[in-house]
């Protein structure tokens, strides 16, 4: 073929990807894919691996001083299966051709971002309530909608993680319910970290809609099906009534019903925080990073027993 008809034959190959996305159906790992989807989909799928597992780590800190067996276990339950989470995502990017090796080494240089949201600190108990029923909750609501996001490996390994993670947003909402019935030491504790989850919560949804990179063709190919304005707005509607049942205040003095809109009017984000923070000057970007670098250094010999062990069980079958 001549370079003319190489290039109608791509175009041909684009057009009839984009009608087959277009009408709702998944693609998989096989399926001929243009390169900027399938870079998009490695940035974003990865990034969300990097962030359930850099996710364990303020809860983590609260392992030893959960404040009751029952707290402990549950807690300990929801940690893993954050693991879990990252490793189901590491799997569903390699189908499209990145190591795991090479997704860690971006994320342990910096070149792949993670969640804003885990570079704060998790500075009392009240802090695993909030985390678990914002950050959560946030992440159900983004969630949610990439169930039906246009890569069929992502998109099934959010229906998983969606079932797991409403388990995670209700034990929040446990823990910050019990403190607001208790002394008033404990109410304090738990709107004191409601004042530090609430602005960085929001932030997870990504920059207005208007600022978004990404968006245009996160749309055009499906992978997003809500914006990210949108999907804050439907978090916010949910959970501002949640925080009203248990007695606890929003920080935000301009959030008022908008009965014309049927939603919360809500004020402005600190997007120079935000930049800041996802650009690695957050409150604790750069102990997260040497954290993951120290615990992956200390696991190379589980990796290499597990290599050996794969080897040795290859040479037996073969
Ligand atoms: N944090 O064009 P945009 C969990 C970056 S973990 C950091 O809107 P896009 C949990 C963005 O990457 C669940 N960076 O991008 C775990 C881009 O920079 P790059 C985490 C952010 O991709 C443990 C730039 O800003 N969930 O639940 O169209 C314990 C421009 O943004 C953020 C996910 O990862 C941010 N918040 O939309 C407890 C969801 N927002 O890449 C809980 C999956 C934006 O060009 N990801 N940036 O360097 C997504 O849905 C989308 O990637 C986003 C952003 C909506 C986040």
């Amino acid at each position: 073929m001549n370079n003319e008809n190489t290039a109608l034959a791509q175009d041909e190959r684009l057009r009839s990807f984009e009608e087959y996305v277009g009408e709702g159906k998944a693609i998989e790992p096989r399926d001929w894919m243009p390169e900027g989807y399938r870079s998009h989909l490695i940035r974003q799928i990865s990034q969300h691996a990097h962030s359930e597992v850099i996710g364990m780590q303020p809860e983590g800190n609260w392992i030893t001083r959960a404040p009751s067996i029952r707290a402990k276990q549950i807690l300990l339950a929801k940690i893993q299966d954050e693991g879990g989470h990252g490793l189901y995502l590491y799997s569903a990017a390699e189908t499209l051709g990145i190591s795991r090796e090479e997704m860690l080494e971006q994320l342990q240089t910096g070149k792949a971002k993670y969640s804003n949201i885990f570079n704060y600190p998790s500075l009392t108990w009240a802090d695993i309530g909030a985390i678990g029923w914002l950050v959560d909750g946030a992440a159900i609501v983004n969630q949610v909608s990439l169930q039906r996001t246009s890569y069929g490996p992502y998109s099934r390994a959010m229906v998983r993680i969606c079932k797991e993670e409403s388990f995670h947003q209700r034990q929040g909402y446990e823990i910050m319910a019990n403190m607001m019935k208790g002394t008033p030491e404990q109410r304090e504790m738990a709107q004191d970290a409601m004042n530090r989850w609430w602005w960085p919560s929001l932030m997870m949804f990504g920059p207005h809609d208007g600022d978004s990179p990404h968006s245009a063709d996160a749309f055009r190919w499906k992978i997003k099906r809500h914006s990210n304005d949108e999907l804050r707005q439907k978090f916010i509607d949910k959970t501002v009534q949640q925080a009203e049942v248990i007695g606890l205040t929003i920080p935000d003095a301009d959030l008022k019903w908008n009965e014309e809109t049927g939603h919360y009017d809500h004020g402005e984000i600190n997007w120079d925080e935000f930049y800041r923070v996802i650009k690695g000057n957050g409150p604790l970007n750069k102990q997260r990073i040497a954290h993951h670098i120290k615990a992956h250094e200390e696991g190379a010999w589980v990796r290499e027993a597990a290599q050996a062990y794969k080897q040795k069980q290859a040479q037996k079958y073969n």
